[in-house]
């Protein structure tokens, strides 16, 4: 039987990597196989321009360009997690096509067009969408070190992020007000009933 795909997606500071974490120390816990894949992937060739692109202003691409290379970023592995997924081990994603799309169709750019690239990509079984009020989450400490970590910029990509919530596998979490452990708990019970394996093909974007 093979593994789940679970996304944990968001925008930017909302504890999305607390909370992959939190669900990779249960799975281990559990001696549930298990791989974690952050996108951007930052330590391939493309992720490394990715890198510099978010990290160095002074770094010019074109809104497409950038676009193509996240893409690109997650077409260079997933050979790699599709195997994962077959031997059976449960692969979870922090962020994946839906911030590709989310963040670029916020620049100005056309939702299908940016949906376009990723055509073909494995749909998550499961995508958990932490959410919470802007002013929350631009309080969170480090907001604002990178590229499109600017608040007026965060409000465009969720109301992007809405354009998915008609997709079956879609779960939006609001977490106002609750701890690490609530949201974990929260995830959890969303999780657990991919935790048998599935045997069915995964659908594609
Ligand atoms: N981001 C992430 C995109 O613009 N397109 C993508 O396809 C992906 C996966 O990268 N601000 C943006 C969203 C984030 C930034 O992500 C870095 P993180 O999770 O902060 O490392």
């Amino acid at each position: 039987m093979r593994g789940a795909l679970i996304a944990i997606e968001g925008l930017d500071r909302t504890g999305k990597t607390t909370q992959t974490e939190r669900l990779l120390v249960k799975l281990k816990e559990l001696n549930i196989k298990h791989k974690l894949v952050k996108f951007p992937k930052r330590d391939t060739q493309i992720g490394n321009l990715i890198n510099t692109y978010l990290t160095e202003k002074s770094f010019q691409l074109s809104d497409q360009a950038a676009h193509l290379l996240f893409s690109a970023n997650r077409w260079e592995i997933i050979d790699e997690i599709k195997k994962e997924l077959q031997g059976g081990t449960v692969v979870i994603l922090d962020r994946y096509v839906y911030s590709g799309v989310a963040y670029s169709a916020a620049k100005g750019l056309d939702f299908q067009w940016c949906l376009n690239p990723d055509v073909g990509l494995p749909k998550p079984d499961l995508t958990v969408f932490l959410q919470f009020k802007q002013s929350e989450n631009a309080s969170r400490t480090g907001f604002g070190d990178e590229r499109y970590e600017v608040a007026e910029f965060q409000e465009k990509v969720k109301l992007l992020f809405e354009n998915f919530s008609t997709n079956s596998e879609w779960s939006p979490l609001y977490v106002d007000g609750l701890t690490i452990d609530q949201v974990h708990e929260e995830i959890w019970s969303l999780f657990k009933q991919y935790l048998e394996g599935l045997d069915e093909d995964l659908q594609v974007f």
